[in-house]
């Protein structure tokens, strides 16, 4: 016989179901809306890198110039012991997770040998004319599980046609060839030097373009994603990375990862300040990326031996960029044998041991977390998360709560030196400002007090011991999203 069901019966048990649902926390609440701009997929994977090498190699390297004029002769490229397995395993020992190599510096030979060109490897001593220095460099990468990238110079002061439209076809064929030959490119740094004196297929003279519209850089990047989609674009405005606009190794200390570019050309001038903070109202995703170079110079040079940067400078260094929620791009640049030099290993090593003893021991692993208030009390989006070691999932505020506090407290007193914060940044850049406290003498004390936080902010605090420590959000764009606290 088939049984009626009270017509009443579904919608009660329905509206009941709902009901449950709205007042149980762990049940499902909107996580918040993006905050725009966001990066995109690739950018996201740059800010996960951290720590990248940039690698300076050229006829510089045996002239001792920093900037070749364009007139030296290839035979003095000689690098008689080369070993890039040697420059890659050095580098992926410290940490470093991409490399970028000058396939061309200004001076215009080419470390490849280029179909285009006669300023190249192919017309050295190095391997008697049979060498490529940069199929070298993208197989050790592979080998070794680290990302590749390319430095071409735009200026080339060999070049005879630098200044006409003939140099600009030039420049696009050589990117083509580096960008179907040799591997997955994960980023092209576009230099912002452009234009002066060189020696341009003999005429010896000054050449100015119009950086502006010289390059027509629209064209040449849509030229490079149509080979390679996944390649991101550095040059002084971005069009995907910004430089952070200094050569010292220091993002500012508030550092948005917004700005409104109002060019996409590199090299416009007074622009430092703004770069090296971003703006907060920016109306793109282009972060900054720290270059800097571990010894006074980008190139080799045997008198800079003493003058290699300690590990105690690399460190300071790695606080002001990575520490700032900028990425890294420190210059290790091979000497003439074609090595990287005994003094800047174990300034690197050295370099490597401060970051392991000062971020090995996470102590807010194990603690207990506890917010002001979290979205819709909903376990989603509760303190847990910020040390649950899941960098997708996130403590967050209910909408209209752009300000909060959370905090951690050890089952015994630690020694807290150094405060890590992340922000989720797929939901774009929010915290305007933050402080941090300690619970001392029964009370809170403030012992820092900082402005923006992105994709990581590392704050280095007086040593002290404390039970408690707490973390108060004083100013947002919108509610705080942060998927990770680390105390060492
Ligand atoms: C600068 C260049 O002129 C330097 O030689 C170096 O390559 C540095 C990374 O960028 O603009």
């Amino acid at each position: 016989m088939r049984r009626i069901s009270h017509p009443i019966t579904f919608p009660i048990s329905c509206i009941i179901g709902l009901l449950l649902a709205a007042c149980q926390p762990g049940k499902s609440v909107e996580p918040p809306a993006p905050v725009l701009p966001v990066p995109s997929k690739n950018q996201l994977a740059w800010h996960e890198m951290e720590m990248n090498a940039f690698i300076h190699f050229t006829t510089n390297t045996f002239t001792g110039k920093e900037w070749g004029y364009g007139d030296e002769s290839p035979s003095i490229f000689n690098p008689t012991e080369l070993d890039a397995d040697q420059w890659i395993s050095v580098l992926k020992e410290v940490g470093f997770k991409g490399v970028i190599l000058t396939c061309k510096h200004h001076d215009g030979f080419c470390l490849w040998p280029s179909e285009y060109a006669e300023h190249s490897v192919k017309n050295s001593p190095y391997k008697n004319g049979n060498g490529d220095i940069v199929k070298e460099v993208s197989d050790a990468c592979k080998k070794h599980g680290l990302k590749f990238g390319v430095y071409l110079s735009p200026w080339d002061r060999n070049h005879k046609d630098y200044g006409t439209p003939e140099y600009i076809a030039y420049y696009r064929n050589q990117l083509e060839e580096l960008f179907t030959g040799y591997g997955p490119i994960f980023e092209m740094w576009f230099d912002g030097a452009n234009g002066g004196d060189g020696y341009y297929g003999g005429k010896r003279e000054m050449r100015r373009i119009d950086r502006e519209t010289y390059y027509d850089w629209p064209a040449t990047l849509d030229l490079v994603r149509g080979i390679q989609p996944q390649v991101i674009f550095f040059s002084d405005a971005g069009p995907d990375i910004r430089w952070i606009g200094n050569e010292s190794g220091y993002a500012g200390e508030t550092n948005w990862n917004t700005i409104t570019p109002d060019t996409l050309y590199a090299g416009k001038a007074g622009i430092q300040k703004l770069l090296n903070t971003g703006s907060i109202d920016g109306s793109h995703w282009i972060p900054g990326e720290v270059d800097v170079s571990i010894r006074p110079g980008w190139f080799y040079h045997a008198e800079e031996d003493s003058l290699v940067k300690t590990p105690e400078q690399l460190f300071d260094i790695y606080l002001t960029s990575v520490g700032r929620g900028s990425v890294l791009l420190l210059n290790v640049p091979p000497d003439r044998r074609g090595l990287i030099h005994e003094n800047d290993i174990r300034s690197l090593q050295g370099f490597r041991e401060l970051l392991n003893k000062a971020f090995s021991n996470n102590l807010a692993i194990g603690a207990t977390a506890k917010a002001s208030s979290y979205r819709g009390k909903s376990s989603q989006f509760s303190p847990e998360n910020l040390i649950d070691g899941d960098k997708e999932t996130y403590w967050t505020t209910d909408d209209d709560v752009a300000t909060g506090s959370f905090e951690l407290e050890f089952s015994e007193p630690q020694t807290v030196s150094y405060v890590l914060l992340q922000e989720y940044i797929p939901l774009g850049q929010r915290i305007k400002s933050f402080r941090v406290e300690v619970w001392n003498n029964d009370e809170w004390e403030t012992v820092s007090e900082a402005t923006t936080i992105g994709y990581k902010r590392i704050l280095q605090i007086n040593p002290v011991k404390t039970s408690k420590i707490r973390i108060d959000i004083t100013d947002s764009k919108a509610c705080p999203v942060i998927p990770n606290i680390e105390l060492y």
